[in-house]
């Protein structure tokens, strides 16, 4: 007789893992189900948790009408029939970070999260250094890669949380004592019907805080719902909002750092800088702790990351630019460049409408494109250059550049259709920059 399941735990991956070791802590033994053959997580769970029973190759209908909770991973979409099929029945279906916050709301202790199109990463991580300077006992995981459950077992009295929209859509119960939604601009457009869908996920975190930071340059992170909130930008803050004057940091009237202190390069950098002290201001952190990271944070790798400089070129790592807007934001913050700039981009491109990189490409001396969606790019600029591989784009860029030109990796796609992940793609540029003869520009 088949065993009837209070718990389904959807997907495999590092989230599906983290649940399921969860359940199993709180007395709870789940069925576990992938679509995936074999799903990345299998030989973890047979070694930890031999009596866990798992299916793959697809989510069966007849145990998840009778479960009381499914837990679903993020990459999975709500929109699978089966999944649709049990949200109509009533059954709750929710995510990794729903249950974090169930799990932590007896304790009471601060959450701050952070969303948006681009930046969560940088802004996450400048958040965990600023409290991790002022000495507060804090951990930091969600979309960043590590699985919010993962972080119970530490005696962290902040949680800093990355976290995307597909994390969003199953979250309902998260008190953040601060959040914000850093910018939108279109990802993901496989998963959502549009823009407006998208906006929608992410700004679902807004009623889970207590505390909204919004991005005054871009109106799509502006509340819908009149929250208790300020404002980060780049222009001159007015009231109590965080900005910049003159050159300089300011939060209201009050002056905090000069720009040329900043160790990060490029405006949307210092875009990430206000939320993170804005943020860190909420948790009633000193302005001392937060100059001292903001002198000292250079960036995070595959972000506009130096690669090297090669007979005078100079060239950049940005594989992390998995989307349109990353790749606007690296182009125009090398607008000021007076050498010629190449361009390489191209990858899957997740149903995005390439269109809005048009005008940025008038930054660009010349576009190399690879990749399954490189075509699409090489049609926005005339006189583009369409190559088989990362390989032969590096090798036609060491051709046609001079000393003072710069090379930049900015792919504003997803690395999937060739690569493990940006990191492997980032990795692999890295190496080819290694591998160009030094020598006089
Ligand atoms: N998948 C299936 N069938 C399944 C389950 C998953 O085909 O039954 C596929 C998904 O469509 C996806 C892949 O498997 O392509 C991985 O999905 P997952 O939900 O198993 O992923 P995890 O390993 O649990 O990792 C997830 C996040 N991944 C996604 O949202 C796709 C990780 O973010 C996150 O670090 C981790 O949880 C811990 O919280 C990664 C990511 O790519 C970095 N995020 C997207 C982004 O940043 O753009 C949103
Ligand atoms: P995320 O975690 O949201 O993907 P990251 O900090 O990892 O953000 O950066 C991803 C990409 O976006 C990189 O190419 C980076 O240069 C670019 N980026 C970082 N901050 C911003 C921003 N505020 N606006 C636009 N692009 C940004």
């Amino acid at each position: 007789m088949q065993t009837c399941y209070s718990h389904i735990v959807l997907g495999l991956g590092a989230t599906g893992i983290s649940v399921v070791r969860y359940l199993m802590s709180q007395g709870i033994t789940p069925l576990v189900m992938d679509s995936r053959r074999t799903p990345p997580g299998s030989e973890t769970l047979a070694t930890e948790f031999p009596e866990v029973e798992l299916i793959t190759g697809g989510f069966m209908c007849r145990s998840l009408v009778q479960a009381q909770q499914i837990i679903v991973s993020p990459g999975i979409p709500l929109d699978t029939p089966e999944i649709r099929a049990v949200i109509d029945m009533g059954i709750e279906v929710i995510g990794d970070v729903e249950l974090f916050a169930r799990a932590v709301a007896e304790k009471s202790p601060c959450v701050v999260a952070i969303t948006g199109s681009n930046g969560k990463t940088t802004v996450t991580t400048l958040v965990y250094d600023i409290l991790k300077a002022a000495g507060k006992k804090v951990a930091v995981g969600g979309n960043i890669g590590i699985p919010v459950l993962d972080l119970l077992a530490s005696d962290a009295d902040i949680f800093v949380l990355e976290l995307s929209s597909f994390q969003l859509e199953t979250t309902f119960s998260l008190n953040c004592v601060a959040a914000t939604c850093l910018n939108i601009s279109e990802d993901h457009m496989d998963r959502y019907h549009d823009l407006h869908a998208y906006r929608e996920a992410k700004l679902r975190l807004y009623p889970q805080s207590r505390f909204v930071m919004f991005n005054r340059d871009d109106p799509l992170t502006f509340p819908d719902e009149p929250t208790n909130q300020n404002t980060f930008g780049l222009g001159v803050p007015e009231g109590d909002a965080w900005g910049i004057a003159d050159g300089k940091i300011f939060h209201g009237e009050s002056e905090i750092m000069n720009l040329h202190e900043v160790s990060l390069i490029g405006s949307h950098n210092h875009a990430n800088l206000l939320a993170a002290m804005a943020l860190t201001d909420a948790c009633g952190i000193d302005k001392e702790f937060m100059t001292e990271i903001a002198s000292n944070f250079k960036g995070l790798e595959h972000r506009c990351e130096m690669a090297g400089i090669k007979q005078g070129v100079t060239y950049i790592n940005d594989s992390k630019a998995t989307n349109i807007g990353a790749t606007v934001a690296a182009l125009n913050g090398l607008s000021d460049h007076l050498g010629d700039l190449v361009l390489i981009a191209g990858g899957d491109g997740k149903g995005s409408d390439f269109k809005e990189l048009t005008e940025s490409l008038n930054n660009v001396t010349q576009l190399i494109t690879f990749g399954k969606d490189g075509a699409k790019i090489a049609a926005l600029k005339a006189d583009s250059i369409q190559v088989s591989d990362l390989a032969a784009a590096v090798n036609k860029a060491v051709e046609i550049t001079f000393s003072g030109d710069i090379v930049l990796l900015s792919p504003a796609c997803a690395s999937t259709d060739m690569y493990k992940n940006f990191m492997e793609r980032g990795n692999d540029f890295k190496q080819l920059v290694e591998q160009i003869a030094d020598g006089e520009g």
